[in-house]
Formats: C-alpha cells, structure tokens, sequence
C-alpha cells in the first residue's frame, strides 16, 4: 500500500487538510476544510482565533487517521505570512497571534522612513515596507506593550506555532521569515543590524537560526498521536510554510514563466537564482522572497480576490440566500464595463467590511471621486469592476516585472482557487499579452506535500488542476 502524507494549509478565508497517497501519480484527498475567522477581542485587536483553527486541525487529523492509519509518514503546515505567537522561556503564549489587518501598525512606515531613511527595508532586506510585515507588527508592540516583547524568547509564525504544537520542536522557517522584513536578502538569517537600528535585537528571539524548508522537525508528540490516532512515526516537517512560497513550488520551470498565487491576495511573481534589489525593482514595489530552495521570489502583492470576499459579505447581508461565488461571477459574466477600471490596490480596500466602515461604500465612492455614479448594490456591475480590476492589476504587474527584469513574460500560470474564477482567467487572458494557464486549483497544499516529498526523498508526480 502506498505511504500517505498530510498538509494542513492555512489561507485567510478557509483552512484545509490534504492528503496525498504517493502512487506512481499522486492522488489527492481533501480530508477536511473549515472557515477561518477574525474577531475584534476586548480592546478592539483583530485578531485569529487560533484556539478555534487548533481544534479544526485535531479533527482533520483524526479523519486523517482514520482514513489512512499507519500509512500516514508525515504533515507540514502552511499558512499566509507575517503574523505570529511570541513565546515565553517557560513555553507560555505571551502574545496570541494578532491579525494583519489590524490598524496598530498605520502611521509605522512612515515613522521608520523618517527616522531612519526612505526605503531603509528594501536597502537592508529587498523586501518591500507593506504596514503589516511583521516588523511593524513588533515596532507597535514595542511602543504599546514593550514588556511582551522583552518577555519573548520565541518568535514562532504560524505554521511554525502548529508545528511546535504538534512536535514540541521550535523552529523559523526560511520562506516565512523572509517575509517579516526582517531577513536579509536570499535568507541569509535575521538582519542584527537593522534590528539593533530598530531597537529590536535585545530579545532572544533572534539568537535563533533560520530552518530550511524541507527539514524534518521530529515526531508527533505521543499525546496527541494517542488522541488522534496518528502514528507515532509521523515525522513533522518544516515545508515551505509560507502558502505563497508553497504555491510557487508549482511554477513551471524556465526563463520568463511568472506566477499567481491566487487567493485572498494574488501575488504575482517569477523565480530567479538572486534576488533583484535595483531601484527600478524598488520603484515597482517588488518585494524579493524566497523561493523554497532557496532562490529567490520577487513578486507584487495585489490586493487579489479578497476584495470581492468582503464584497460578497455585504451582499450577502441583504440576500434571503446566501450568494455563492460561482453566481456572482454568473451576474458579474452578463454586467456592463464601467467606463473606468477599479484600482483595486488603492488602500482604501485593505481593512475588512465592518458596520462603521462598509465595503461596497468604498467602491462607490472610488468610482465617484472619479466622476462616476454606481450603484454598490448591483452585484453584477460591482463584481464586474473587481475582476476588471484585478485582471489589469496583473497586466500591469506584467509590464513591470518584464521592465525591471528585461525578461519577456512568456506564460502566467494562475494557481490556487482563484484559477476557479472562470472570469478572471479569462479577463486576464484579454490584457495579458502572453499565455495564461490554470495551475492547481490547491497549489498550496501541493506545494506544502511536494516540499515534503523533497525531504523525504520520496517522488511526487502530480498533474495540475
Ligand atoms: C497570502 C499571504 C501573502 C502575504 C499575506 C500576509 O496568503 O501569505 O503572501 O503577503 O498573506
């Protein structure tokens, strides 16, 4: 019989456990998926409810075990970036992890331009200075609530924080942490002196070493192997724990192929053996990442499908049935275009539809300061203009990556659910001027068990989609 490997993969919206029985081709089987949550907590931080995706993951672990027993080896975590759970010597959680999106961090880079420089992050970290980078996120622990961080002796990233729940074994992973704005170039660890610049380096925390991906972490813990049924076997392994690195993994290889990790954001990228750190890079607001083997991911974010989730959450409010995607790009198929295409990275549409600040008001107002009445309401028209949005988002992104690279795009190969969006595929198609091809529509989990694989040395055949 076939061995089994898991990977629980962690997006903004939904969360899911994948299994893949590693046949000559490799079949997948989606164990379970379960939404994901933020909440505003008594002092009105966003934050994850981590208690609530842990008991998620126990319950896939035991579908898992039951399922496939002792043919599982292994389970990696993946998960979106930058956030974390800073940790206690005595293994205490000393600060749950807060959400991104939460406003402490407004105002910060600025603050750290001034102080110490324009683009002081791209010069040290090639990586570019989006508010939320977990960097931010410790400046405005720092200036609200420095003794947490004086306490911390682990910076542990999500998929880091599950891995040590489910191994006991700490670790940094290098995809992951080279999103936190404070990594140098091409993983080459923690960046002392920007962080002593910062007044961040007194905490232990960074004394720790990066871990690469594809590092087998340890065994299950005994309890929870008893509790789920898991074998005791199981190795834990630190994949490419950053969900962008993991969908990646997946982009064909060759001169001039880029990609789309297509999920709540689309992050549009191309891999390459260094990281590009010249001002053109800067001025296109690339950010260098690191691709799991250790080459380098410069990509864009934009600010991808999560402005139609929020969107649909409003809708949805006044609809006797819920709206499923599939019928909003229905209604957004038969809509007019606007005279004018949505920017769908004015910043305006980072912060989550909320009462006091609803979404599709946003929009409105977007298309008025500009001399043009909507209709917010009209789920059609609205989502239309998203998609537009977001297809010339990447065609711009195109042209740039290709001016700062000199490199002619030949294909975009959009992965992750976002390809399901028959629509955007097919708006990017019209203003991209390159082939575009579906991907996996689960390239993160296929990512997460291809990296796997790697480190167990184990082939993994698998067809797209
Ligand atoms: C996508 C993602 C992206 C980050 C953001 C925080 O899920 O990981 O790569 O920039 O979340």
């Amino acid at each position: 019989m076939s061995e089994v490997i898991l990977a629980v993969d962690l997006g903004a919206e939904s969360g899911r456990l994948l299994a893949a029985e590693l046949n000559e081709e490799v079949v997948l089987h989606e164990v379970h998926r379960f939404p994901n949550q933020t909440f505003y907590d008594d002092l009105g931080i966003l934050r994850w409810d981590i208690d609530g995706l842990w008991s998620e993951i126990v319950t896939g672990l035991t579908q898992a075990a039951k399922i496939f027993g002792d043919r599982i080896i292994s389970l990696a975590f993946d998960t979106w970036a930058v956030d974390y759970a800073l940790i206690d010597v005595n293994d205490q959680v000393i600060e749950p992890p807060v959400c991104y999106r939460d406003t402490r961090t407004e105002g910060l880079p600025g603050e750290v331009a001034s102080k110490h420089g324009e683009n002081f992050f791209w010069h040290h970290t090639g990586v570019r200075d989006l508010n939320f980078n977990s960097v931010f996120q410790l400046l405005a622990l720092q200036k609200h609530d420095p003794s947490k961080l004086v306490q911390a002796d682990w910076f542990l990233m999500i998929p880091d924080f599950l891995a040590w729940k489910v191994s006991g074994v700490k670790s940094t992973e290098w995809t992951n942490a080279s999103s936190t704005g404070m990594v140098k170039p091409a993983g080459q660890g923690w960046h002392l002196e920007l962080l002593e610049t910062l007044g961040l380096k007194g905490s232990s925390i960074f004394e720790k070493p990066l871990t690469k991906s594809g590092t087998i972490l340890g065994n299950i813990l005994p309890d929870l192997a008893n509790k789920t049924g898991l074998p005791k076997t199981m190795k834990i392994i630190a994949t490419a724990a950053h969900d962008t690195a993991a969908a990646a993994a997946l982009t064909p290889p060759g001169e001039g192929q880029a990609f789309i990790s297509c999920g709540t954001w689309s992050l549009m990228g191309l891999v390459v053996d260094e990281p590009i750190l010249s001002p053109d890079a800067k001025d296109a607001l690339l950010s260098n990442e690191l691709h799991w083997d250790g080459r380098s991911r410069p990509l864009k974010n934009i600010m991808g499908l999560w402005v139609l989730q929020n969107s649909r959450k409003q809708f949805n409010e006044t609809q006797e049935n819920e709206l499923s995607y599939s019928e909003i790009v229905a209604l957004a198929r038969n809509a007019e275009d606007l005279k004018l295409i949505l920017d769908v990275d004015d910043s305006r549409f980072f912060l989550p539809h909320s009462e006091k600040n609803p979404y599709l008001e946003r929009i409105g107002a977007w298309f008025e300061e500009r001399g043009i009445t909507v209709d917010p309401t009209d789920v059609g028209l609205i989502s239309r203009a998203i998609i537009r949005g977001l297809a010339l988002a990447y065609k711009k992104c195109q042209d740039e990556i290709e001016a700062v690279t000199g490199t002619k795009i030949q294909k975009i190969t959009i992965l992750g659910g976002g390809a399901r969006n028959e629509l955007l595929v097919e708006m990017t198609r019209e203003m991209c001027n390159c082939a575009v091809e579906i991907g996996h529509y689960e390239a993160t989990s296929a990512g997460n068990l291809l990296v796997q694989a790697k480190a167990l040395q184990l082939p993994f055949n698998i067809e797209c989609l």
